[in-house]
């Protein structure tokens, strides 16, 4: 692991502010580098190369003379105190975990960008009133478990106890994986932040859409996070001979999950919400027989819940009828449930200052389509985040991408947010 480039001791390199970033996305390359699969990137919760993932964060982080620990929901945690040791908190980061064959900025950009800026302010930690922690949170994207941010929630005090039970694509289960992860199930609860313990959370992030781009700017101000449903669906008709049976007696389940399919789009659209089926398999899967199952994911989100509540609705009633116009059955199971949360109006006027700091006197303010481990956190503390533009609004996908120079200046926006609520705050 290679220190980083600006890592002389405990001098602030800001004059070089995109030979900072680049060190920051040297580091994105080092952890892209820790991945399940040979071509391309997967690090899901509880793996081997999470562990890897979180030893190289926790070094980082040792380097600029942080406290570390890991927690019991698999997080790992630095901290430098502040004018006096035990005060709150205000606590920079994002995730490490990864979709399957992933970007290399999602989430990892967050995490190395709060580890720079807590390099860059560790010399003066000593005046801030408050402590500066920065967590690498392990379980965002739901990846393993088909559920999405564990690790935040359990932070946030939100542990629910049937996830133990949940099993990934082998069988094993969520307390299985954590006992070999070296975690105790029963003491998940330790993982848990109390309200008072806490300033606030901030988290920068790649925006994971177009609209940075369109406007011609590097950074945003994210007003509020969409809250995703989740669901695991199902089409029931009859498996049967695919040359012998008629069309008349057919129940194919497949034909009818491809409507709903396109209902889904269509509904959404319609409404201005976003849905999306992810994942599709008929069963049995014979090419000579008619599809008597078909299971699938549904992804529902809007800006608003209550809308996003009612686009749901609008597809469990189009998908309803029509399949029982086809003689099959139609079921929905909701795996994830995430409220959405607006980010707090004093450090959203933080962020929106520090921004402007950076040269952009009137900067662009966005709602997250993406969910984001501050979600979770918001029950426990105030949140708030800055996008970093991406290339082509990419991601979730090999081709995410940023420029140095963007990444630059989301490095001094984060920092000088952190000192404007410090300001804020003496
Ligand atoms: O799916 C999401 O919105 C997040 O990136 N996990
Ligand atoms: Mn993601
Ligand atoms: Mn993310």
């Amino acid at each position: 692991m290679s220190p980083h480039p600006a890592q002389t001791g405990a001098v602030n390199c800001a004059a070089d502010p995109v030979s900072d970033a680049r060190g920051v996305l040297d580091r994105c390359d080092e952890l892209a580098a820790v991945s399940a699969i040979e071509h391309g990137i997967e690090r899901v919760h509880l793996s081997p190369e999470h562990a890897r993932v979180n030893e190289m964060a926790a070094a980082w982080m040792a380097e600029i003379g942080m406290r570390t620990w890991r927690d019991q929901a698999g997080n790992q945690w630095g901290r430098l105190e502040g004018r006096e040791p035990g005060l709150p908190a205000l606590v920079l980061g994002s995730h490490l975990d990864t979709v399957t064959d992933a970007g290399r900025y999602d989430g990892v950009l967050g995490v190395t960008s709060a580890i720079e800026v807590a390099r860059r302010l560790a010399p003066r930690a000593c005046e801030l009133p408050f402590a500066l922690e920065v967590v690498a949170f392990s379980d965002e994207e739901g990846t393993r478990f088909s559920t999405a941010l564990m690790g935040s929630f359990a932070v946030a005090g939100n542990w629910h106890e049937d996830w133990w039970d949940r099993a990934d694509r082998d069988g094993t289960t969520v307390r299985e994986a954590a006992e070999a992860f070296g975690l105790d199930p029963a003491r998940v609860h330790e993982a848990a932040r109390r309200r008072e313990e806490l300033v606030g959370y901030l988290e920068l992030h790649i925006e994971q859409g177009p609209h940075l781009e369109a406007a011609d700017r590097p950074l945003a101000v994210v007003t509020s996070i969409a809250g995703a449903r989740r669901f695991t669906g199902r089409v029931v008709g009859e498996a049967r001979h695919a040359g012998g049976t008629p069309y008349p007696k057919r129940r194919d389940a497949l034909v009818g999950a491809s409507e709903v399919v396109l209902a889904v789009e269509r509904l959404a659209v319609e409404r201005g919400g976003i849905a999306t089926v992810g994942r599709l398999q008929a069963f049995p899967g014979g090419v000579n027989v008619v599809p008597g199952l078909v299971e699938f994911s549904l992804d529902v989100r809007a800006e608003h819940d209550e809308d996003r509540d009612a686009l749901v609705e609008a597809i469990r009633a189009y998908a309803e009828q029509f399949c029982a116009g086809r003689g099959l059955e139609f079921e929905l199971s909701e795996v994830h449930n995430a409220a959405g949360v607006y980010c707090d109006a004093g450090l959203v006027e933080s962020v929106t200052a520090a921004i402007t700091a950076t040269g952009d006197a009137e900067p662009l303010r966005i709602w997250s389509r993406a969910g984001h481990d501050a979600m979770a956190i918001a029950a426990i503390a105030p949140v708030a985040m800055i996008f970093v533009r991406c290339e082509d609004g990419i991601s979730h996908a090999p081709g995410e991408n940023v420029t140095p120079a963007d990444v630059a200046a989301g490095l001094d926006a984060f920092e000088a947010a952190v000192l404007d609520l410090a300001a804020r705050r003496s």
